[in-house]
């Protein structure tokens, strides 16, 4: 017998309550200036979109105004909407990009 009594295994691997959510979407955001060919570059490049998704994505955005371009733990979906939005600028495109929590 342990010190948990007959709680047992279900002590030790109870999951602890998250204070915030795990995973975040980073969105990207439509405008009328930012190439579609610079788009679709950037979800490639950052997103690791093959040509086909990167394609239909961009388009997502175009026609809907944004689209999810992926799901992060918090830290790394904030530091890709950085890199792109950091990217975007040295090319002058004015493309933007957002952070939500993902549930
Ligand atoms: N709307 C832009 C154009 O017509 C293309 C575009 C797509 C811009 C997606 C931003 O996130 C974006 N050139």
């Amino acid at each position: 017998e342990n010190e948990d009594g007959d709680l047992g295994l279900a002590t030790v691997t109870a999951k602890p309550q998250l204070k915030q959510p795990s995973l975040y979407k980073v969105i990207m955001l439509n405008d009328d200036y930012t190439p579609m060919d610079f788009v679709i570059e950037i979800l490639m490049q950052f997103f690791y979109m093959d040509m086909e998704r990167a394609s239909a994505t961009m388009l997502a955005v175009h026609h809907q105004g944004y689209a999810v371009c992926g799901v992060y733990p918090k830290d790394i979906a904030e530091t890709k909407a950085a890199q792109v939005v950091d990217h975007a600028r040295e090319h002058q495109h004015p493309l933007m990009c957002q952070v939500e929590a993902a549930e």
